[in-house]
């Protein structure tokens, strides 16, 4: 019996199979339990010897169940583990995450490169009144100079801010100088929308006002700007041009060696001047004092899309507003 139950104990590929061939053999009706019932029947002395023998193999069956179940049970272990495996070589999930804006990361740029020339960032409102849209900075409804600005009104006789500029008024208003702020946000012309042109772009407006600001603080401080955006080796350019609230008044260009192509140009970025008198003298009246009279100031403003559009090579406008992933990812491994 015991090589033939060896046998079949070795052979049980289950758990449950080898928990059949127990019961056949250990069970309450198995083929050892009916040997050790013979035994009643026997003499004392013929009890006494196949009591041993039957004890003995007894005991190693038990034993090689035991094994037997070990193995199994490691077996069955070895094998839910290996499917259960993970692969840490394999590559992970990427999370979806977010990123700023090319537009936002400019602005921020922008912020601290001022902040850290002394600067304030404030905000300004985005529908505007024409008094501090146009007649406030010099520009009364008979001036040819409105002109250059397509405004969309409202109808309570209001406008969508056609420029940064009336902060400069705002701001006036309500402190005393000397002071120094830039004012970034959105502004609005009722444009023919093209590759460098939309109808809703950004700004940032700069404003400083002291005793005795000159014109070569302002190319200071606009070099200072492009050498922050661009890096250590940008030149700035002004050229002649006109504002009405700026005398007398510059654009101004960056020269930029475009890492991408290799090749470097001037590229136009904003205009800029000394504050006109009369923006004082409107201010003054505004404010119903003096405080700004006699005082010196420069005014800058600049277009965000434009420096984005250069630093990131993007070549139309209309691409930063159409939320479209694949154009604004690209950018991800630089601004990261
Ligand atoms: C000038 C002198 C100062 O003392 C202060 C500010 C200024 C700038 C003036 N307020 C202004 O708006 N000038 S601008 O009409 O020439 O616009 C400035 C910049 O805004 C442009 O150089 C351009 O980069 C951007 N811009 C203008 N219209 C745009 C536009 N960007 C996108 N789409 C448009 N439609």
């Amino acid at each position: 019996m015991v090589n033939e139950a060896t046998l079949e104990i070795n052979q049980a590929a289950t758990l449950p199979e080898l928990q059949e061939i127990r019961v056949k053999y250990l069970g309450k009706k198995g083929l050892l339990t009916a040997e050790l019932k013979t035994l009643a029947n026997l003499t004392p002395d013929e009890k006494r010897i196949k009591g041993a023998a039957l004890n003995i193999l007894k005991n190693e069956l038990e034993t090689l169940f035991d094994a037997r179940e070990a193995g199994l049970k490691d077996a069955a272990l070895t094998a839910r583990l290996s499917s259960e495996a993970l692969d840490v070589t394999l590559p992970g999930t990427r999370f979806q995450t977010g990123g700023f804006h090319l537009l936002t990361r400019i602005i921020d740029d922008l912020a601290t490169i001022y902040k850290a020339l002394g600067y304030q960032v404030v905000q300004g409102q985005e529908v505007e009144t024409e008094l501090y849209n146009f007649d406030a900075l010099n520009i009364p409804s008979w001036h040819p100079a409105r002109d250059l600005w397509d405004t969309f009104w409202l109808t309570d006789g209001r406008l969508l801010r056609t420029h940064t500029s009336p902060m400069q008024a705002r701001f006036m208003q309500a402190f005393a100088p000397p002071f120094k702020i830039v004012v970034p946000g959105k502004t609005y012309r009722f444009e023919a929308v093209d590759a460098t042109h939309e109808s809703m772009f950004h700004q940032l407006e700069g404003l400083a006002v002291s005793d005795d600001i000159t014109m070569s603080d302002l190319k200071g401080t606009l070099e200072e700007m492009a050498k922050g955006l661009f890096g250590e080796r940008t030149k700035i350019r002004f050229q002649p041009s006109y504002y009405p609230f700026t005398e007398p008044s510059a654009d101004f260009a960056v020269y930029w060696e475009n890492p991408r192509t290799g090749t470097s140009k001037w590229l136009e970025l904003g205009g800029s001047g000394m504050v006109h008198p009369r923006v004082f003298e409107e201010v003054c009246k505004l404010r119903g004092d003096t405080v700004y009279a006699g005082k010196r100031g420069f005014a800058f403003g600049l277009g965000i899309e434009r420096v984005a559009m250069i630093k990131y090579g993007v070549p139309d406008i209309r691409y930063f507003f159409q939320n479209d992933l694949r154009v604004l990812q690209q950018f991800r491994g630089e601004l990261e």
